[in-house]
């Protein structure tokens, strides 16, 4: 049996900045530390972080007066920030730039008067967040019927963003619906579904064609993660999103050759390299990597954390 090892796969700069942000604030402040939403969308990392006694919350009402608060990577509405500051908490923004991005893109299309039609995911908490920047101007669809739905006049002053962590095609199909309903339809000049996105699902669906079997290391409510097992599912491969090699069945090896791993932008290295490790010693299998694109992205800590980290180096 042969694995292949696609790459990108894995930690995207977004989720490298957050966890390292939240690692840094456990450091200089204790457990005591609470985050709104999972800092990412992975089991393995909200329960490790669970362990070092980190509290994660849905609700800010959860949060004792005063504490220190980090926002995930996926962002919160200024509502939710409005929140916090009434609650005189001391908060640190783990949230993605290239999510921050959009949410820049949402208030200026807001103030010039557009109509926001967004592309994303129902309840999904990159979407609320970014929804809750200009709610009255945005309208959230889904697929390319939710397109035929939308009441606006034809000649409507109309703009669309998405999601970061959409699938690509999918994508593509809404907007094409979006161009053909509005032509006049205005979008940024650099798409929203980010770099990390697009690499991943590029790998996948290259690589792909060399496996008979597809195994994504990530989390059930990881939007990208998900993204990348439909893809692999769509290229008629049998594909499981997976959270580690607990979950992986003898059965799924049947008449297979060739097994290609990847992972969610919020999947740990680890948890690929159990499973690498399971497959070889139950299979004998040959690793090989493949790289389709290198990525060289890099966030810095939030300002907040670094003022943080100063006052507390001249202490
Ligand atoms: O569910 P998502 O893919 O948006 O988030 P996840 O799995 O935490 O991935 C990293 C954070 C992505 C933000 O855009
Ligand atoms: Fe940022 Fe993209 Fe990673 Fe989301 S998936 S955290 S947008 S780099």
């Amino acid at each position: 049996m042969k694995v292949i090892l696609a790459n990108p796969r894995g930690f995207c700069a977004g989720v490298n900045m957050a966890i390292k942000c939240l690692e840094e604030a456990v450091r200089m402040f204790g457990s005591n530390i609470y985050v709104y939403h999972e800092i990412v969308h992975n089991r393995y990392v909200v329960d490790r972080f669970t362990q070092e006694g980190v509290t994660f919350v849905d609700e800010l009402e959860d949060v004792p007066e005063g504490s220190i608060l980090l926002f995930s990577a996926h962002g919160v509405s200024p509502a939710v920030r409005a929140i916090a500051r009434e609650r005189n908490l001391q908060t640190i923004d783990a949230t993605c730039p290239l999510v921050t991005k959009v949410h820049l893109e949402a208030i200026k299309y807001s103030r010039a008067g557009y109509n926001i039609i967004l592309i994303g995911h129902e309840g999904h908490d990159e979407v609320i967040g970014t929804m809750g920047e200009a709610p009255e101007s945005i309208t959230l669809v889904e697929t390319a019927e939710d397109v035929q739905k939308l009441e606006f006049p034809a000649d409507a002053k109309i703009a669309f963003l998405t999601q970061t962590t959409l699938s690509v095609q999918e994508a593509s199909q809404v907007i094409a619906a979006l161009r053909e309903r509005f032509p006049q339809i205005e979008s940024p000049p650099k798409e929203d579904i980010c770099y990390a996105t697009t690499n991943r699902q590029e790998a996948v669906s290259i690589l792909s064609q060399e496996a008979e079997l597809v195994l994504v290391l990530g989390s059930q409510n990881s939007s990208n993660s998900k993204r990348l097992q439909e893809l692999a599912n769509d290229n008629a491969k049998r594909s499981f999103l997976i959270d580690g090699a607990h979950e992986i069945r003898a059965e799924w090896f049947e008449g297979v050759e060739t097994v290609l791993i990847t992972a969610g932008a919020s999947a740990p290295e680890v948890v690929v390299q159990e499973c690498v490790d399971y497959i070889v010693r139950e299979y004998g299998a040959e690793v090989a990597q493949r790289t389709i694109q290198e990525e060289n992205v890099k966030f810095p800590l939030p300002k907040e954390l670094r003022r943080l980290q100063t006052a507390s180096q001249q202490q």
